[in-house]
């Protein structure tokens, strides 16, 4: 099945797919675990999220951020692979300005998949450095149940959005994806030759199933490739298990004062996660 729909200038405009954009979309994504929407932002709006991500993060060398993924909780970043960090974003400047978090289109598509009550579970990015190998593969969380039948049974319970912040051609790398495997069995074991790849560009993002197996992608050029990931999550569930001892998002408070009640909303549990998480670790405790 088709997993790759192209966004139109009017959808865009609108912040919202029309109403049969929306229906095979969605069954799509219930089908492949994954789907790619073409063009679903503007490319200048990326390159604004570019500046911003560089500001905070575009200095680091390879060696700097391995030293730092080094350093005792809470720590921003994570290293997910050789020569590949996820690093928590402060959402400041760009990223607060442009809202990115509460995309129209993104938003208004996600709450028909993750019902009214859809919270933000994360906002970080994974920067893939020159000569990183192959990540592992593997899904965004454990399985929700052990037993057999019921996990690939169920509708999806959390979706990471995926938006690179450069055009990603398969040299730079993208991300591997088994496509359907959110509804396999658990022991079934993905062979690389199932694994799907294909290039994105700014303005892209993958919208992909928390039980999807997926894989980052071996980065053979000169340049790193930042992509920023948004994870959405039914209200019940949080994403602890990729965020022990550091928070899944970072913001200043008085920030999260001033957004609007409705967005406010949006990011109140990975907001206070964030606090707890300042709380609880600091270094006095
Ligand atoms: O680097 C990528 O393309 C994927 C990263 C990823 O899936 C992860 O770190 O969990």
């Amino acid at each position: 099945m088709n997993w790759i729909f192209e966004v139109s200038a009017a959808e865009r405009s609108a912040g919202q797919l029309s109403p049969s954009s929306t229906a095979s979309v969605s069954q799509a994504l219930r089908e492949n675990g994954a789907v790619l929407l073409r063009h679903a932002l503007a490319a200048d709006l990326v390159d604004t999220l570019k500046h911003g991500f560089d500001s905070q993060w575009g200095a680091f060398t390879s060696e700097q951020m391995r030293d730092q993924a080094r350093l005792p909780f809470p720590n921003p970043v994570l290293r997910v692979g050789e020569e590949r960090y996820e690093v928590i974003l402060k959402i400041k400047h760009a990223f607060l300005q442009s809202g990115i978090f509460a995309n129209d289109l993104i938003c208004n598509f996600l709450v028909g998949v993750l019902g009214p009550g859809m919270k933000l579970s994360g906002f970080t990015a994974v920067l893939s450095f020159p000569g990183a190998k192959q990540q592992h593969i593997h899904s965004d969380a454990p399985r929700l149940f052990n037993e057999a039948g019921p996990s690939a049974s169920l509708p999806s319970y959390a979706i990471n959005v995926s938006i690179p912040l450069i055009d990603v051609t398969n040299e730079i790398g993208g991300t591997g994806i088994w496509l359907g495997s959110h509804q396999w069995d658990a022991h079934r074991a993905p062979q690389p030759r199932e694994m799907t790849n294909v290039e994105f560009q700014r303005g892209d993002c993958i919208l992909m199933d928390y039980r999807t197996l997926h894989a980052g992608l071996p980065n053979v050029s000169t340049i790193a490739r930042p992509i920023l990931y948004m994870v959405y999550a039914r209200p019940w569930f949080f994403d602890d298990s990729n965020h022990v001892g550091r928070p899944s998002l970072d913001m200043d408070t008085r920030d999260f004062e001033r957004l609007a009640p409705h967005v406010q909303n949006l990011l109140v549990r990975a907001f206070s996660q964030r606090m707890r998480a300042q709380y609880l670790l600091r270094p006095d405790q």
